[in-house]
């Protein structure tokens, strides 16, 4: 299993549409092992974004990033980080493929509703950014796991 951060930007929660967007990822079958509602100090978005502080639209993202109140979730499932981006769709909303959050629900690039991270690697550090005690992560059962995937092929 894998894990993955995802944060609602705050234009999803502006727009109210935190729980639409949840529904999303729970439908799809992604456990969800935390989830907090925060505005968060300017620090965590500057180390988070931290591989863009070359670039041009920075400052810009971490005003935004800090305008308002973000969600963060960390979802659990077989290929959790690929799965996401997936649903998340491309970073440009108008281009997003229809079907996907930012397709479905956007139409900016730059206030695109929805953060997931890109790798493994970001995952953790991802993660650990925004869920920095442990005890933030709910490790528990789910009794539809055996009908969301197959035991044999994909639990064993
Ligand atoms: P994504 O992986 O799709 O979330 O996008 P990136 O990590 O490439 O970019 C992070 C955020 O910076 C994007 F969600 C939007 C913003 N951004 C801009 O505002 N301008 C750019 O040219 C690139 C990214």
């Amino acid at each position: 299993m894998e894990r993955t951060l995802v944060l609602f930007k705050p234009d999803a929660v502006q727009r109210g549409l935190a729980g639409t967007i949840l529904t999303r990822f729970e439908a799809k079958g992604l456990k969800l092992i935390g989830l907090k509602l925060r505005q968060f100090p300017e620090e965590t978005i500057r180390e988070h974004y931290a591989v863009h502080k070359e670039r041009p639209f920075y400052e810009r993202l971490v005003e935004y990033m800090t305008s308002g109140p973000v969600t963060a979730l960390a979802l659990e499932g077989l290929d959790a980080i690929a799965v996401v981006r997936r649903l998340v769709g491309a970073t440009n909303s108008r281009e997003a493929d229809p079907g996907t959050i930012r397709g479905d629900l956007g139409m900016s690039f730059s206030n695109n509703l929805v953060h997931a991270s890109d790798s493994q690697e970001a995952a953790a550090q991802e993660l650990g950014l925004f869920f920095p005690d442990a005890a933030e992560i709910v490790e528990w059962t789910q009794n539809l796991e055996p009908w969301i995937y197959n035991t044999a092929e994909e639990l064993g």
